[in-house]
């Protein structure tokens, strides 16, 4: 996915007439587009086929199994047409490996998340699932924009993989602080689907974003 606006659209609504929608106002403003299991699930997953033919999907199952399933999950993703997967780093190095494997290294790891809860159990651990996606050669992590100490800790962890970054505006984080904090790009859902004009709402968050360097 290319680096332009550095903004990932979460497309979090719940049919696929809506989401095409979306996607199309938001498009000039957008890098990606990001499906988790409410749109999967309503619109059926050949809305990932139609969504990359739009942008490139990031499949946010937040794959978190044994290794022979994980491999299945992101095999059946890949296959219809997401350009990466995000998946969660607690069931262990091996479990995320096979996804590094079925994805070619298109993955992200989860780590300290971002909504007041992960404080309780991602947060300790957090530091470690960094490492555990540095040493599985995933392609980046999934880090807080609530947070932006901690998306700067985590980058120190992780070197050059790159950061996504999610909690901005409806949960609270400003997606410039996130970017100059070390995010490569924020993850914008319900500030941009919700609001009267995606597309406006879209490039506000593109045009903050342009001012990090
Ligand atoms: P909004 O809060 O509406 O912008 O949506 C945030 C999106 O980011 C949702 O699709 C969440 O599933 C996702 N997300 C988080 O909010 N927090 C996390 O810690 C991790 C994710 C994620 O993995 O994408």
């Amino acid at each position: 996915m290319e680096k332009r606006t550095r903004v990932i659209l979460a497309l979090d609504v719940t049919s696929s007439e809506e989401a095409m929608r979306v996607v199309g106002a938001a498009a000039d403003y957008i890098d990606a587009v990001k499906t988790n299991w409410p749109l999967t699930l309503a619109a059926g997953p050949e809305i990932i086929t139609q969504l990359s033919k739009v942008k490139p999907v990031v499949c946010d199952m937040k794959i978190a199994d044994i290794p022979s399933i994980n491999r299945l999950i992101v095999e059946q993703a890949m296959a219809r047409g997401a350009s990466a997967v995000i998946c969660h780093g607690f069931p262990g190095e091996d479990s995320v490996k096979a996804c590094v494997e079925a994805s070619k290294g298109s993955v992200y790891v989860v780590t300290e998340m971002s909504h007041p809860g992960g404080k309780q159990f991602t947060a300790p651990i957090a530091d470690r699932l960094a490492e555990i996606a540095r040493v599985a050669g995933a392609r980046g992590i999934v880090a807080p924009a609530t947070r932006p100490e901690r998306i700067a800790a985590l980058r120190a962890i992780i070197g050059d993989l790159e950061v996504i970054s999610p909690g901005v505006g409806a949960q609270g984080g400003k997606a410039s602080d996130a970017l100059r904090a070390g995010a490569d790009y924020v993850i914008v859902g319900r500030t941009i689907y919700q609001a009267n004009d995606p597309r406006e709402a879209a490039r506000q968050v593109a045009e903050e974003a342009r001012t990090v360097e």
